[in-house]
Protein backbone atom coordinates (compact mmCIF):
# COMPACT_ATOMS: atom_id res chain seq x y z
CA UNK A 1 0.00 0.00 0.00
CA UNK A 2 1.39 3.46 -1.06
CA UNK A 3 0.45 6.96 -0.38
CA UNK A 4 1.42 9.73 -2.55
CA UNK A 5 0.65 14.05 -2.39
CA UNK A 6 -1.16 15.36 -5.67
CA UNK A 7 -2.00 19.02 -5.97
CA UNK A 8 -4.17 20.52 -8.30
CA UNK A 9 -2.03 23.60 -9.61
CA UNK A 10 -3.21 26.86 -10.26
CA UNK A 11 -3.95 26.88 -13.30
CA UNK A 12 -6.21 23.53 -12.72
CA UNK A 13 -8.79 25.50 -9.84
CA UNK A 14 -8.97 28.36 -11.98
CA UNK A 15 -9.80 26.61 -14.87
CA UNK A 16 -12.89 24.11 -12.86
CA UNK A 17 -10.86 21.13 -12.96
CA UNK A 18 -10.81 20.08 -9.17
CA UNK A 19 -13.73 18.00 -9.40
CA UNK A 20 -12.80 16.59 -13.10
CA UNK A 21 -9.33 15.52 -11.31
CA UNK A 22 -10.86 14.07 -8.36
CA UNK A 23 -12.78 12.47 -10.49
CA UNK A 24 -10.47 10.38 -12.37
CA UNK A 25 -8.59 9.70 -8.98
CA UNK A 26 -11.50 8.50 -7.55
CA UNK A 27 -12.88 6.43 -9.96
CA UNK A 28 -9.71 4.92 -10.66
CA UNK A 29 -10.31 3.18 -7.12
CA UNK A 30 -7.81 5.09 -5.18
CA UNK A 31 -9.10 6.23 -1.81
CA UNK A 32 -8.49 9.86 -0.57
CA UNK A 33 -6.81 10.75 2.74
CA UNK A 34 -6.30 14.17 2.88
CA UNK A 35 -8.05 17.16 0.68
CA UNK A 36 -7.51 20.84 1.57
CA UNK A 37 -7.09 24.20 -0.44
CA UNK A 38 -3.88 26.10 0.22
CA UNK A 39 -2.90 29.71 -1.12
CA UNK A 40 0.80 28.14 -0.93
CA UNK A 41 3.70 30.45 0.35
CA UNK A 42 7.25 31.05 -1.17
CA UNK A 43 9.05 29.36 1.10
CA UNK A 44 6.69 26.20 1.17
CA UNK A 45 6.65 26.00 -2.77
CA UNK A 46 10.50 26.39 -2.41
CA UNK A 47 10.72 23.26 -0.07
CA UNK A 48 8.12 21.52 -2.09
CA UNK A 49 10.53 21.56 -5.12
CA UNK A 50 13.42 22.16 -3.76
CA UNK A 51 14.86 18.72 -5.85
CA UNK A 52 14.58 20.76 -8.92
CA UNK A 53 16.37 24.35 -7.15
CA UNK A 54 19.24 24.86 -9.78
CA UNK A 55 16.96 24.03 -12.85
CA UNK A 56 16.34 26.91 -14.76
CA UNK A 57 12.52 26.83 -14.70
CA UNK A 58 12.51 26.74 -11.24
CA UNK A 59 12.15 30.34 -10.12
CA UNK A 60 9.46 30.58 -12.45
CA UNK A 61 8.09 27.56 -11.18
CA UNK A 62 7.71 28.89 -7.62
CA UNK A 63 5.67 32.06 -9.34
CA UNK A 64 3.77 29.71 -10.50
CA UNK A 65 2.54 27.84 -8.00
CA UNK A 66 2.09 30.87 -5.47
CA UNK A 67 0.11 32.78 -7.95
CA UNK A 68 -3.49 31.76 -7.30
CA UNK A 69 -4.71 28.49 -4.49
CA UNK A 70 -3.84 25.28 -5.08
CA UNK A 71 -5.81 21.96 -3.88
CA UNK A 72 -3.53 19.40 -2.00
CA UNK A 73 -4.90 15.59 -1.40
CA UNK A 74 -3.30 12.54 -0.51
CA UNK A 75 -4.35 9.25 -2.50
CA UNK A 76 -3.97 6.17 -1.12
CA UNK A 77 -3.97 2.41 -3.16
CA UNK A 78 -1.36 -0.26 -4.62
CA UNK A 79 1.46 1.59 -6.56
CA UNK A 80 -0.19 4.75 -5.23
CA UNK A 81 2.44 7.01 -6.69
CA UNK A 82 2.78 5.36 -10.34
CA UNK A 83 -0.94 5.25 -10.91
CA UNK A 84 -1.43 8.53 -9.82
CA UNK A 85 1.12 9.43 -12.16
CA UNK A 86 0.12 7.14 -15.05
CA UNK A 87 -3.42 9.40 -14.75
CA UNK A 88 -1.81 12.39 -14.90
CA UNK A 89 0.33 11.92 -18.02
CA UNK A 90 4.01 12.96 -18.81
CA UNK A 91 5.12 16.14 -17.56
CA UNK A 92 4.65 17.97 -20.96
CA UNK A 93 1.13 17.48 -21.96
CA UNK A 94 1.81 17.59 -25.69
CA UNK A 95 4.02 14.20 -24.82
CA UNK A 96 1.36 13.04 -22.55
CA UNK A 97 -0.65 9.59 -23.61
CA UNK A 98 -3.91 10.60 -24.79
CA UNK A 99 -6.70 10.09 -21.72
CA UNK A 100 -4.32 11.27 -19.29
CA UNK A 101 -5.56 14.54 -17.31
CA UNK A 102 -2.36 16.38 -19.33
CA UNK A 103 -3.12 15.27 -22.61
CA UNK A 104 -7.14 15.72 -22.40
CA UNK A 105 -6.84 18.93 -20.67
CA UNK A 106 -3.20 21.36 -21.23
CA UNK A 107 -0.88 22.22 -23.60
CA UNK A 108 1.87 23.91 -21.80
CA UNK A 109 4.75 22.30 -19.46
CA UNK A 110 4.31 24.59 -17.28
CA UNK A 111 0.58 24.56 -16.60
CA UNK A 112 0.76 21.44 -16.53
CA UNK A 113 -2.73 20.86 -14.41
CA UNK A 114 -1.12 18.73 -11.58
CA UNK A 115 1.46 17.54 -9.56
CA UNK A 116 2.28 13.70 -8.30
CA UNK A 117 5.15 12.68 -6.19
CA UNK A 118 7.72 10.56 -8.09
CA UNK A 119 8.27 7.72 -5.64
CA UNK A 120 7.20 6.62 -2.34
CA UNK A 121 10.13 8.32 -0.72
CA UNK A 122 9.20 11.63 -2.43
CA UNK A 123 5.81 11.05 -1.39
CA UNK A 124 6.16 10.94 2.27
CA UNK A 125 8.55 14.17 2.22
CA UNK A 126 6.12 16.25 0.29
CA UNK A 127 3.22 14.95 2.74
CA UNK A 128 4.79 15.85 5.38
CA UNK A 129 5.36 19.41 3.99
CA UNK A 130 1.50 19.85 3.03
CA UNK A 131 0.21 17.56 6.25
CA UNK A 132 0.42 17.42 9.49
CA UNK A 133 -0.12 13.85 10.50
CA UNK A 134 -3.74 14.40 12.12
CA UNK A 135 -5.09 16.07 8.75
CA UNK A 136 -4.84 12.33 6.60
CA UNK A 137 -7.58 10.11 7.73
CA UNK A 138 -7.21 6.34 7.92
CA UNK A 139 -10.22 4.57 6.31
CA UNK A 140 -12.24 2.18 4.37
CA UNK A 141 -13.37 3.04 1.08
CA UNK A 142 -16.44 0.62 0.95
CA UNK A 143 -15.34 -0.91 -3.09
CA UNK A 144 -11.61 -1.25 -2.32
CA UNK A 145 -11.52 -5.07 -2.09
CA UNK A 146 -12.92 -4.71 -5.41
CA UNK A 147 -10.92 -2.13 -6.81
CA UNK A 148 -7.84 -3.09 -4.73
CA UNK A 149 -8.29 -6.62 -5.60
CA UNK A 150 -4.82 -9.04 -4.90
CA UNK A 151 -2.68 -5.88 -5.03
CA UNK A 152 -4.10 -4.72 -1.14
P1 LIG B 1 6.51 16.34 -12.99
O1 LIG B 1 5.59 17.43 -12.50
O2 LIG B 1 5.92 15.59 -14.15
O3 LIG B 1 6.97 15.41 -11.89
P2 LIG B 1 9.15 17.57 -12.84
O4 LIG B 1 9.17 17.11 -11.42
O5 LIG B 1 10.31 17.21 -13.69
O6 LIG B 1 7.82 17.04 -13.58
O7 LIG B 1 8.99 19.15 -12.88
C1 LIG B 1 8.14 19.80 -11.98
C2 LIG B 1 7.35 20.86 -12.74
O8 LIG B 1 8.25 21.83 -13.26
C3 LIG B 1 6.58 20.34 -13.95
O9 LIG B 1 5.33 19.80 -13.59
C4 LIG B 1 6.45 21.57 -14.78
C5 LIG B 1 7.76 22.30 -14.53
N1 LIG B 1 8.76 21.98 -15.56
C6 LIG B 1 9.41 20.81 -15.70
N2 LIG B 1 10.24 20.85 -16.76
C7 LIG B 1 10.09 22.09 -17.28
C8 LIG B 1 10.66 22.76 -18.40
N3 LIG B 1 11.58 22.19 -19.18
N4 LIG B 1 10.26 24.05 -18.63
C9 LIG B 1 9.35 24.66 -17.83
N5 LIG B 1 8.78 24.08 -16.78
C10 LIG B 1 9.15 22.81 -16.49
MG1 LIG C 1 8.13 15.87 -10.24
Amino acid sequence: MERTLVLVKPDGVQRGLVGTIIQRLEQRGLRLAGLKMVRVDRATAERHYEPLKDRPFFPALIDFITSSPVVAMAWEGPHAVEAARQTMGATNPLQAAPGTLRADYALDIQFNLVHGSDSAESAARELAIWFRPEELVSWTRADEDWAFGQSK
